[in-house]
């Protein structure tokens, strides 16, 4: 029985799963977690981000705040403790037969001229966070969490000739956080910095760079978050590329399909932990991995994340591009597509309600139970905090026909809000949604569950899976594993073992899904009238009340 391995770099932790495959059937084996800061706390991070005053140095720079970064050296460090760890398991490691990775997506480093050389020669009596300061030329890796380069956004997106045509041709308009953006300021603030680097990988392709000792692909999944790729073609696109740095073009690694062999675990590891020469397929980022994870190989099944914020993100056929310019298409590890709407006011606005009246979670879910679908046309908009989408600068809760005493109603309200929020701004997706894959910390409550369930029209289920990028990665180890062996897998196998629990489900109502189904054109206007952008929807809601 073959074992599969895989990693996954988040922004807090770096975390390993094991998979034991017996013909079609996986299980996993090991499950394990280090965080960056209590393990590494030498690093100075916090949440995994590197302090201001260090990170300024050398190279990185604090113009105008905004900035977050992290270090190379250490998720280099948490590989090594991690790949010891697994060699130290009790596993017969012998039989892993496949490594890959998932990482945060966006995230850039920087590698000098000596590094493909120096990764060839890494040397197995030396740790190897002590090798590698010797191969960067920035000690810093910008991340996903950086938002301080609208400038450089706007001159992409005026280089290439507009919003609409970035997003059509990457998947995405340009975003701060995006690598191409950070690849630009790097470049413009520190041409010496940006002349001595020779490759610029993101961090998916710099450990996978790590495991085999030498230059790894990028993967088109990760690549999708550089506003850099052309989607349709899946190979770096010249007009974005010139536009973001000079002479990029040579310092951009490969892209290759995420099913890729990068090569083989190096003779690094093989001496200075014990594993053996397991073949390393292509790492993505941790969105396409998630896709895996949770298993979202059709079109069809979406999952929607009701974490701190709420996501929603599913497989699509096609490269269709979110006209707003607030969702993300990456390509998906199938050879497909994804599609990715974030929204910042998820569990935040819930508790914001839910404190507002002083109530428990149980309270919260009775609120739901005892007020009909609907609201009796009593609509809130509750950006909270600033929102992603639609883009809010300026947080304000918006109240139809809604009185601020009548609790209940205010927990419904916002629930309702948020489900025909993420449905209408799915819609760009153009995917029928029949069945919702429910992850986070409020896919504990069933009554929030329902109300998705029939503003969708869809089964939800309770998703099983806790580290889905990590378990991604290691599905995709296998998958790419078969297909290197010659037998391929198809990918509703591989991914069997997400399949939720079918007592999890929870089915619509007709009548509720007809009732949304009226309401949600309304609750668009309510959105359009709070953003400025529509006349006062009230009298509709009127309608709607006396009618419902
Ligand atoms: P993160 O995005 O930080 O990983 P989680 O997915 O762990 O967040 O979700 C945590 C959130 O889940 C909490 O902040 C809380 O608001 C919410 N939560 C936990 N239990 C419930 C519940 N029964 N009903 C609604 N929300 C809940
Ligand atoms: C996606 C994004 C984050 C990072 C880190 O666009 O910025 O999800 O991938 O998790």
């Amino acid at each position: 029985m073959k074992l599969y391995l895989g990693l996954d770099s988040s922004t807090q932790s770096l975390t390993a799963i094991v998979l034991e495959v017996n013909g079609t059937d996986a299980r996993v084996v090991f499950d394990a977690s280090l965080s960056f800061d209590e393990a590494f706390p030498q690093y100075g991070t916090d949440h995994g981000v590197l302090p201001s005053a260090s990170a300024a140095h050398d190279g990185a720079d604090v113009r105008d705040g905004g900035e977050a970064f992290s270090s190379p050296t250490m998720w280099a460090d948490a590989l090594e403790a991690m790949l010891t760890r697994v060699s130290a398991s009790g596993l017969d490691i012998n039989r892993i037969a496949a490594i890959s990775g998932s990482a945060q997506q966006h995230g850039s480093v920087y590698l000098n001229g000596d590094a493909e050389r120096m990764l060839s020669h890494l040397d197995p009596a030396q740790p190897l966070a002590s090798q590698i300061p010797a191969i960067l030329s920035r000690r810093v890796a910008p991340i996903w969490l950086d938002s301080s380069t609208s400038s450089e956004c706007a001159e992409i997106t005026a280089a290439v000739g507009g919003a609409a045509i970035l997003a059509q041709r990457t998947g995405s308009r340009a975003f701060e956080r995006f690598t191409g953006p950070q690849i630009r300021k790097f470049a413009t603030l520190d041409p010496t910095g940006y002349a001595a680097t020779a490759r610029i990988h993101l961090v998916s392709s710099y450990l996978a760079s790590l495991l085999v000792g030498a230059d790894a692909p990028v993967d088109p999944g990760d690549a999708s978050g550089a506003n850099l790729m052309d989607l349709a073609t899946g190979h770096w696109w010249d007009a974005a590329v010139d536009a973001t740095a000079p002479r990029l073009a040579d310092r951009l690694p490969a892209i290759l399909p995420s099913w890729s062999v990068a090569g083989t675990l190096s003779l690094y590891w093989q001496a200075r932990v014990g594993l053996p020469p397991a073949r390393v397929i292509a790492w993505s980022g941790d969105n396409p991995c998630s896709l895996i994870g949770v298993g979202l190989v059709r079109e069809g099944r979406v999952a929607v994340s009701l974490g701190t914020s709420d996501t929603i993100f599913g497989l699509m056929k096609e490269p269709r591009v979110d006209p707003s310019g607030t969702g993300h298409v990456f390509a998906a590890p199938t050879g497909e597509y994804m599609g990715l709407t974030c929204f910042s006011n998820g569990s935040l606005a819930r508790e914001r309600v839910q404190d507002a009246y002083g109530f428990t979670w149980t309270d919260f879910s009775r609120a739901l139970e005892i007020t009909p679908a609907g609201n009796q046309g009593r609509v809130m908009i509750p950006w909270f905090e600033p929102e992603i989408t639609p883009a809010v600068a300026e947080p304000r809760v918006h109240r139809y026909r809604l009185s601020p005493d009548d609790a209940a109603a205010n927990v419904r309200a916002v629930v309702e809000a948020q489900q025909m929020s993420i449905a209408a701004h799915a819609q760009w997706m153009s995917v029928t949604i029949d069945t919702i894959h429910a992850t986070g910390g409020a896919a504990a409550n069933k009554e929030i569950l329902q109300v998705m369930a029939d503003v969708f029209g869809a089964e939800v289920y309770r998703s099983t899976v806790s580290n889905s990028a990590a378990l991604g990665a290691a599905l995709r180890a296998w998958h790419g594993d078969t297909l290197a062996e010659g037998t391929p897998l198809p990918w509703s196998t591989i991914v069997a073992i997400a399949e939720p629990n079918v007592a999890s489900r929870i089915s619509p109502n007709a009548a509720r899904h007809a009732v949304y189904r009226e309401l949600l054109p309304i609750y668009e206007a309510c959105e359009a009238h709070a953003l400025g952008r529509g006349p006062d929807p009230t009298a509709a809601l009127e309608r709607f009340a006396s009618r419902a």
